[in-house]
């Protein structure tokens, strides 16, 4: 074979070896070439019996062939077992699935909540977060002494207004704009200079309740909590109510659930009590009435308060309130 045949061959061999379709043809032109009886290793064999000037001519080409076809077997085997090249649609693969979104913990004690209270009757009332010192304090018999109008517990703004502690003062506006009878639940925002810990947080949230009418007792206040207790918690919850003091209500109390995880023997979430405290209530002071002008011979009413993250911690075991704040999916994901 002679140069020019050579040199041909090896054209021939690279673009079938760029061209191969798949490893077992790739193998097949490899053997052609460079197998043992392949046309490489005859050519060197009979290297002998050129002329020495084109012995040299026909060795080197036979080297250079060897180095290039071995070169563009191992690219054509690479590129054989890499993915598909994109732009090649593989309609076998699986889907990809969009994940579902979920409510946040603190929305999905609302809604819940809400839900409960919805069965009883309550509507929910909203207002605004700025609130005037009247509607957050002074209208819910709160004295200008009070502790909780320090401004190291509340934030003022430069207008006389404040950031709500409470959402009282939304349940104040309602009873301005309507007589009873009222039943509504305010969830909402809340705002206290408090240091952020473990259990503390500047922007929390709470749910009040209201319920005013004639002749609405302490024993219909027990009767709501109890239901809310079992809907939110499970039929095996009980509650008790402890006395308390409220500048808003009178007489005051505190009421405990019974504690969902050792059921009232004693364990760490109840720290050994058998009792969780949750809400703080009473019947609506007289004084509270006749500061939004309803008639405190004829009404009464009770009222309740409580913190929802501190109802999302406890219903969902979170150790940390700032776990609630921090929008990590790896956290959130777990309450679907
Ligand atoms: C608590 C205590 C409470 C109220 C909130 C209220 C509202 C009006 C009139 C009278 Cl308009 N009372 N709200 C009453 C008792 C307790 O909350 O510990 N909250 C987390």
């Amino acid at each position: 074979m002679d140069a020019r045949q050579l040199e041909s061959a090896m054209h021939e061999a690279l673009q079938a070896a760029e061209a191969a379709s798949s490893a077992e043809v790739l193998e097949a032109v490899r053997i052609r070439y460079l197998g043992r009886k392949g046309l490489l290793p005859g050519v060197m064999k009979d290297l002998k019996a050129l002329a020495p000037a084109d012995r040299a001519e026909v060795g080197r080409l036979a080297n250079t062939f060897k180095t290039a076809l071995a070169d563009a077997l191992a690219a054509r085997r690479t590129a054989l077992a890499a993915p598909r090249e994109s732009g090649t649609f593989d309609t076998t693969l699986p889907g990809q699935w969009p994940r579902p979104g979920l409510a946040h913990p603190i929305s999905r004690v609302i809604e819940d909540a809400v839900a409960v209270f919805a069965r009883m009757g309550f509507t929910v009332a909203e207002g605004p977060d700025i609130e005037t010192a009247w509607h957050n304090f002074e209208a819910l018999n709160t004295p200008a002494h009070h502790p909780s109008l320090d401004a190291q517990d509340t934030f003022w703004l430069d207008n006389g207004r404040v950031l709500r502690t409470q959402t009282s003062p939304v349940q104040v506006r309602v009873m301005e704009s309507r007589q009873p009878p009222v039943r509504i639940v305010t969830p909402g925002r809340c705002y206290r200079r408090d240091t952020t810990d473990a259990t503390h947080s500047a922007n929390f949230h709470q749910i009040e309740g209201l319920y005013v009418d004639t002749d609405v007792s302490l024993a219909d206040l027990k009767g709501t909590l109890a239901f809310f207790a079992h809907a939110m918690m499970g039929p095996s919850v009980s509650v008790r109510f402890r006395p308390h003091f409220f500048p808003f209500t009178e007489p005051s109390v505190e009421c405990d659930f019974s504690c969902h995880v050792c059921g009232g023997a004693g364990c760490r979430v109840c720290k050994q009590s058998g009792w969780i405290e949750i809400a703080g209530a009473g019947m609506v002071d007289p004084r509270v009435f006749e500061k939004v002008g309803y008639d405190p011979e004829r009404f009464t009413g009770f009222a309740f308060g409580m913190g929802v993250e501190r109802i999302a911690m406890i219903r969902y075991g979170i150790p940390d309130i700032r776990l609630l704040y921090e929008n990590d999916m790896r956290f959130l994901a777990q309450f679907g």
